[in-house]
């Protein structure tokens, strides 16, 4: 008897076959986008609550302590991102391996200013460092950004390490001048300290420098 396992995905995934890439000013060589990654076996797509599996969490370690979060934790959150409606977590898949290998999150960010606009947050942008040259950092960060756009962000901004600026600049982020500063006050240098509860979404890990780049998108 076949069984199927039924997945359920963060958002609609379609809506990323209809991004534009040709809107970005990030050059692709050769050109690839959402719908074509470049390779048959590379898969761009939301977050799915079986992605547990896949190795999410194990790449997300690459960028920072993500600790021991158990299947029933990954769920509840994935449950309470999908129900928020805001929170668009994007990876790419290796559907060779059934393996996680790139991601970014698009967090919405609703706003009373701008006649009760929306803003987008790009966060935990991590690519396997293994599948360098594919230009993923790249395709995972510019489908994130376009679907800021298209959700009607009337902007979208980061923190990143110094070093990613060229990067980020790359993908039409710009430092703006006298309001590029990004400032943090950490909770978690005592972990013991640490406040937890059912709603909390603290993180981990000591800071590095830091810089607030933004994306400006024409109206
Ligand atoms: C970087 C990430 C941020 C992530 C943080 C984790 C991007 C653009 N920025 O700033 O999203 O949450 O690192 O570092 O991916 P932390 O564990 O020190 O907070």
């Amino acid at each position: 008897m076949v069984q199927y396992v039924q997945e359920t995905y963060l958002y609609d995934p379609n809506v990323l076959l209809k991004l534009d890439f040709h809107r970005s000013p990030a050059k692709f060589q050769p050109f690839i986008s959402a719908a074509n990654p470049g390779e048959s076996w590379l898969k761009v797509r939301p977050l799915k609550d079986t992605d547990y599996d896949r190795g999410f969490l194990q790449l997300l370690s690459q960028l920072t302590e993500v600790g021991n979060v158990s299947r029933t934790q990954f769920l509840t959150r994935f449950s309470q991102m999908k129900a928020s409606g805001d929170y668009f977590v994007t990876v790419i898949e290796d559907t060779r391996k059934g393996e996680i290998i790139g991601a970014a999150s698009l967090i919405v960010e609703r706003k009373f200013i701008h006649n009760c606009s929306v803003r987008g947050r790009l966060e935990d942008v991590v690519v396997n460092d293994t599948y360098r040259g594919k230009q993923l950092g790249k395709l995972i960060v510019v489908t994130v950004s376009l679907l800021a756009e298209e959700l009607g962000c009337y902007k979208m901004s980061l923190d990143c390490k110094d070093k990613l600026i060229k990067f980020y600049e790359t993908l039409g982020y710009v430092l703006i001048p006298g309001n590029s500063n990004s400032m943090t006050i950490r909770y978690d240098e005592d972990p013991a300290a640490l406040k937890r509860n059912a709603t909390s979404i603290i993180g981990a890990s000591s800071g590095d420098a830091c810089q607030t780049v933004s994306l400006e998108f024409a109206s």
